[in-house]
């Protein structure tokens, strides 16, 4: 018997990964090729094969490790032929046959859907968006359609997640552009070279992509390692290599047994909200966790489930590892038969408002919100408003409050930085450009759109494009890219009433302001009572990030702006 080390063979070009899954322990007898590890970018994740039969020993990694080709993953006792064998495959490994299995690769991991224009007008371009070379995988069955006809779709999105008896990959477009159709439905066998989708692009997009019709698009698509997308054949066995040293190392590990089905993305979420994927049973195609699982099990959890709070409370390690501490120990949501009272209809709720209830809900258990209220004096603001709005009546360019309240924020993000943060982990990120979201009410819900860079705007460019991203919402037309990278967040019913209310924070925003309806009211200067329009402002924030004094001073430094909107200068 002796005792070899393995090591991670060549991923590509993946310098640092970070190992998400142990599936192996010590004292487990594993076969060559068997996995050993589930490693991820944030590209693409695989797993990391043995190259050797044996008893593991001792492991050599731990959660959340990061390793690279070359990193010893484990020891292993193995009959002392085949460690003979093993002693010299430091020079033969780059011929040897085992491979690092992709569980799935991303974007830039597979190679971006190749792209042919197909049709042109003086504006855009019909691109036809094949399926690229996806290595050794043929006859890939398509387990998960992740767009739509009308979504614009970025380059690199991933279009659809296909599946062999090996592995599941998630295949990338290779040009941005509005989808007009696509091609491909569930459960469809695909290959190579098969018509994907249908991308109306711009045309400059158009022309560069017309440049190499039959190849990758994206640059990102050569750079990424073909290794990794075909690796059960290509990539390099682990390499192996006999230690006479006793190992000391000893790492504090806790295996999770057999991969759970489901993609990356999937993975990713799950963590994200502490969902222990080895306790779901996955509805999609042969047993697949997707998304909608994650959901639901985490909706249950949060509704007070008993059934799968026993289960989380199986795995309290890893909700506490991952932080995000699910897992309440609340009582069954309670079911009623609503018909015993009266006529009643059932409805379903609408994507916009699934989505933004689980958010808005995780977003309130989570985390520990306090608001304060505050008046702002808008009169002269307000009469200011009036008067441009008056001038401009013929350009119809019209300024609103909020924008005037989007520039206010801009201005006391500035001076309170710790506003315009996100918490990730024990550090503060702080942020040092000035996006801000508005709320936006749709009949399909609420969704929340971004103004980029509004520090860099003036009021009448800030109302236009709000009115355009308000009506592209309520049109159901905003795409991701219209809703990400906010800082800071208002949510304004000044247009409908109220006086003030508790704004649930847009995570991992760490504050939002709401604004309720402007009113006139009797203001004491000293002397006599003055009529006086007030705007009423309820700021929530996050107690982890902000304390009450700072969150006082932020107000009374927005009221002071409003008031007097000349203080944004200084
Ligand atoms: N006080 C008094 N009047 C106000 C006001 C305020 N704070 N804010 C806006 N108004 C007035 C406007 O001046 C406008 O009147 P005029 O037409 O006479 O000029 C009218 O109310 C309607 O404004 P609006 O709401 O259409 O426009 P807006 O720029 O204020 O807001 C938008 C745009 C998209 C934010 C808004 O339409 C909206 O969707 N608000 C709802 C947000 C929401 O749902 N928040 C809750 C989130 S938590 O569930």
């Amino acid at each position: 018997m002796a005792t070899i080390e393995i090591q991670v063979p060549d991923i590509g070009d993946f310098d640092e990964v970070t190992v998400i899954e142990l599936l192996v322990k010590p004292g487990d007898s594993i076969t060559v090729d068997q996995s050993l590890l589930t490693v991820e970018s944030d590209k693409a994740s695989m797993e990391i094969p043995s190259s050797h039969a044996g008893v593991v020993k001792e492991l050599r990694v731990k959660l959340d490790d990061k390793v690279k080709q070359g990193s010893i993953v484990l020891t292993l006792d193995v009959e002392e032929d085949s460690a003979a064998v093993a002693a010299p495959t430091a020079a033969e490994t780059q011929a040897a046959p085992a491979a690092a299995t992709p569980a799935v690769a991303t974007p830039a991991a597979a190679p971006a859907a190749a792209a042919t224009p197909a049709a042109t007008s003086a504006t855009t371009q019909i691109i036809e968006v094949m399926v690229p070379d996806i290595g050794d995988f043929k006859d890939v069955s398509v387990i998960e359609v992740l767009v739509k006809a009308g979504d614009t779709i970025k380059v690199e999105q991933s279009l659809i997640t296909v599946e062999s008896d090996k592995a599941s990959m998630e295949i990338p477009s290779s040009s941005a552009g509005l989808l007009k159709e696509l091609k491909v439905k569930l459960g469809d066998v695909i290959n190579i070279g098969d018509l994907l989708a249908l991308i109306e692009a711009a045309a400059p997009v158009a022309a560069v992509v017309a440049a190499t019709p039959a190849a990758p698009a994206a640059p990102e698509a050569k750079a990424a390692p073909a290794a990794t997308a075909s690796a059960p054949a290509a990539a390099p066995a682990a390499k192996a290599s006999v230690s006479a040293s006793e190992p000391v190392h000893n790492p504090n590990i806790a295996p999770t047994g057999s991969l759970p089905h489901a993609s990356p993305s999937v993975r990713k979420f799950a963590r994200e909200l502490g969902v222990p994927l080895a306790e779901l049973t996955g509805k999609g195609p042969k047993g697949r966790i997707t998304l909608d699982d994650v959901q639901a099990f985490s909706k249950s959890v949060m509704a007070g489930d008993t059934r799968t709070q026993a289960q989380v409370s199986k795995t309290p390690a890893a909700s506490a590892a991952s932080g995000n501490g699910v897992g309440l120990d609340l009582l069954a949501w309670p079911k009623v038969d609503f018909t015993k009272f009266g006529e009643v209809e059932r409805k379903d709720m609408s994507r916009i408002k699934k989505i933004s209830g689980s958010n808005l809900h995780r977003n309130w258990v989570m985390i520990p919100h306090v608001v304060n209220h505050d008046d702002a004096d808008i009169t002269e603001l307000e009469n200011f408003r009036l008067m441009m709005n008056k001038e401009n009546e013929k350009s119809g360019a019209k300024i609103t409050m909020l924008a005037f309240l989007i520039k206010a924020s801009v201005a006391a993000l500035k001076k309170f930085p710790d506003f315009n943060a996100s918490l990730d982990g024990d550090q503060l990120v702080l942020k040092k450009y000035f996006n801000i979201a508005f709320a936006a009410d749709t009949p399909n819900g609420l969704v929340v759109p971004v103004i980029k860079d509004a520090d860099k705007k003036g009021i009448v460019q800030i109302s236009a494009e709000m009115g355009e991203l308000a009506k592209k919402a309520r049109d159901g037309k905003l795409g991701p890219a219209d809703m990400q990278g906010a800082c800071f967040t208002i949510s304004s019913l000044g247009g409908i009433g109220g006086r003030y209310f508790t704004p649930i924070i847009n995570a991992p925003e760490v504050a939002i302001l709401g604004v309720c309806k402007s009113q006139m009211q009797p203001v004491w200067d000293g002397k006599a009572f003055e009529p006086r329009l007030i705007l009423p402002l309820s700021l929530s924030w996050d107690h982890r990030v902000i304390d009450g004094a700072m969150a006082a001073r932020f107000n009374a430094y927005l009221g002071q702006i409003l008031a007097d909107f000349r203080r944004v200068l200084l």
